[in-house]
């Protein structure tokens, strides 16, 4: 089965009216209908982005999202306020979230459920600590954070699609530019492919797509998505430079 490539650029808490003006506009001649690449922007520049890059086959969305419709939420983003900027993917449980806001494997997949239920697609991330993978855990940790997703978002699977995207983020890869080896990445992805199989279906489990985040960048995106089970990227610090993030785009044609 042959899964359409994702490349996402995940910017984090960087950019300016002025810097991500030039980004788009200098990776946007590189996208083509053979990849698909969304950036998940800061909340603030959404409007700008979606001025940016509308009528392009870029899309963009939110690296988090509250679970809850409104209300008395000091500082929290909504779905219904997502929608309005034709967002159509979000992050959620990105490992920096869950580090630095406490969020728990079942907070994350509460969110999954509200992205799929206004019609957004959840990249869910995933991946676990270097002690966590040196004392052997990494399916055990990765099938936790995923079992509460499969929970409540598995019953959206219907006619072999889910419209959930997971996203395999090694902590101890993040940021760090040390890279997870494509076999060691590989490895994981075919394993988190497995967990969909065994919940949801062999056929479901073919149409997920996987993607890998961690370092990756314009030299060792290629034999990356090369894998079986990698289907695209998440990616950090390479997405800030338009050079570098045409390059991936490339790599994942
Ligand atoms: C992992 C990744 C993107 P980087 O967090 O989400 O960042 O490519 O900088 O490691």
């Amino acid at each position: 089965i042959a899964r359409k490539k994702l490349v996402a650029g995940n910017w984090k808490m960087n950019g300016s009216l002025v810097a991500n003006e030039t980004l788009i506009k200098g990776f946007l001649p590189e996208v083509t209908d053979a990849v698909d690449v969304v950036v998940f922007v800061p909340a603030p520049y959404l409007a700008q982005v979606q001025g940016l890059c509308q009528g392009s086959a870029v899309k963009w969305g939110a690296q988090d999202v509250s679970s809850m419709p409104n209300g008395a939420y000091t500082g929290e983003v909504s779905l219904p306020m997502l929608e309005e900027f034709g967002v159509t993917h979000v992050l959620v449980g990105h490992s920096e979230r869950r580090t630095y806001h406490f969020e728990s494997s079942d907070a994350v997949a509460d969110k999954a459920l509200a992205a799929i239920e206004a019609s957004i697609v959840p990249i869910v991330c995933v991946g676990e600590t270097l002690q966590e993978r040196e004392a052997g855990r990494v399916v055990e940790v990765i099938n936790a954070q995923l079992d509460p997703v499969f929970d409540r978002c598995g019953r959206y699977a219907q006619n072999g699609k889910w419209p959930v995207i997971v996203a395999y983020e090694p902590v101890w890869a993040i940021g760090t530019g040390v890279t997870a080896s494509p076999e060691q990445a590989q490895e994981v992805h075919a394993a988190i492919r497995q967990r969909v199989q065994e919940k949801l279906g062999l056929e479901v489990a073919q149409s997920t797509r996987v993607l890998y985040g961690g370092s990756v960048k314009p030299s060792n995106a290629a034999e990356i998505f090369a894998k079986n089970d990698i289907d695209g990227g998440l990616i950090g610090g390479a997405a800030l430079s338009s050079s570098d993030f045409s390059g991936i785009i490339r790599a994942a044609r």
